[in-house]
């Protein structure tokens, strides 16, 4: 495939590199002749504009990432409205005008698959943004996405940015967040799962496990949106999948067997399940020469061995 836009030579931005997908894009931004700058939280809070705008001119980036957001599961979507909302407004508000302020050549801007309605066909193509009601526990997160990728349309269609959207579908992987209360359902059950088999009591998963979810490993997220950088213009936002789904309860089977649990799952009805089901069509990314590489068991393996060095280098700093 021709390459529309080159990355050697250019310095790229990734807003968010603390974040898991952040750290997964300096991985893979690593293997390419270019300079990656970041900058911390504690330097610039992405929420504030003068602070934001101030560092963009001053560094200049040719290229951003804005991989910088507010997120968690399903219960903390619910539970946080507020923030969801308006964290994510305000900050990509913030660095996509900032980076238009600032001559940006080029931005990616990652939204998610809860841009699309709860009931939409699957598998759910890119035209389906707007066609229906959205899912409740996460309208809030997604109307900030389905804004920010509006924002770069607009900007693409009033002043010519190459500002480009990824949508990715639920991500996991090494640097994810295993508060049980904030977390994604992959993170919270090798965390349960892990702990279940280290106790000898069961393995708690929420709601009915009948939801069908679709989980891309971060790496390869990562690598699709350097992939999208250079080949990809338009103003239309792609979806970023594997192409497959799995229940929450297969889900759970299938992280015991890595995490080797062999005692009982068992449900908390309280919980919601959320959408039934939102597997998104991977036939656009396809077309443009871009396939994942790593597989749910192969990712979830690694996923495990992170989490328990995370667990082991948490354990000594709080000794
Ligand atoms: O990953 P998750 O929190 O988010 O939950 P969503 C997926 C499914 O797993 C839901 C079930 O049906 C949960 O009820 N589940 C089972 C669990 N056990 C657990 C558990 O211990 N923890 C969690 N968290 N879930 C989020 C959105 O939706 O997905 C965000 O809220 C975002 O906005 C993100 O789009 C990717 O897939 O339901």
């Amino acid at each position: 495939m021709p390459k529309m836009f080159e990355l050697s030579g250019k310095r790229i931005w990734v807003a968010g590199h603390r974040g898991m997908v952040g750290a997964a894009l300096v991985r893979r931004l690593s293997r390419e002749d270019c300079e990656i700058l970041t900058v911390d939280r504690s330097v610039v809070d992405l929420r504030d504009q003068a602070d934001v705008h101030s560092w963009v001119l001053e560094n200049r980036p040719d290229v951003v990432l804005l991989a910088a957001a507010k997120v968690g599961g399903i219960l903390a979507n619910d539970t946080y409205p507020a923030e969801f909302l308006y964290d994510n407004l305000i900050l990509e508000t913030n660095v996509i005008h900032a980076s238009h302020h600032a001559g940006v050549e080029k931005l990616l801007f990652l939204g998610s698959s809860c841009i699309y309605p709860k009931y939409a066909e699957q598998p759910i193509r890119e035209d389906a943004l707007l066609s229906g009601v959205l899912e409740p526990t996460n309208e809030w997160y997604a109307i900030a996405k389905i804004a920010g990728l509006k924002l770069c349309q607009a900007y693409r269609r009033q002043y010519r940015c190459d500002y480009i959207s990824a949508m990715p579908t639920n991500l996991y992987g090494p640097g994810d967040n295993y508060d049980l209360d904030t977390s994604h359902v992959i993170p919270a059950l090798i965390r349960k799962a892990h702990e279940a088999k280290v106790s000898g009591r069961e393995l708690e998963i929420w709601g009915t496990g009948k939801p069908l979810r679709e989980f891309l490993y971060v790496d390869d997220c990562a690598d699709a949106c350097v992939h999208l950088l250079k080949h990809y213009s338009e103003d239309t936002h792609v979806n970023v999948g594997s192409g497959t789904d799995i229940s929450i309860r297969d889900l759970a089977g299938l992280i015991a067997e890595v995490v080797g649990f062999r005692g009982d799952i068992i449900h908390d009805f309280s919980k919601p399940d959320g959408t039934p089901r939102k597997l998104m069509s991977a036939e656009k990314i396809k077309a443009l020469g871009w396939s994942p590489t790593v597989s749910l068991r192969a990712g979830l393996t690694v996923a495990y061995q992170a989490f328990l060095q995370d667990s082991s280098s948490n354990h000594q700093r709080s000794a």
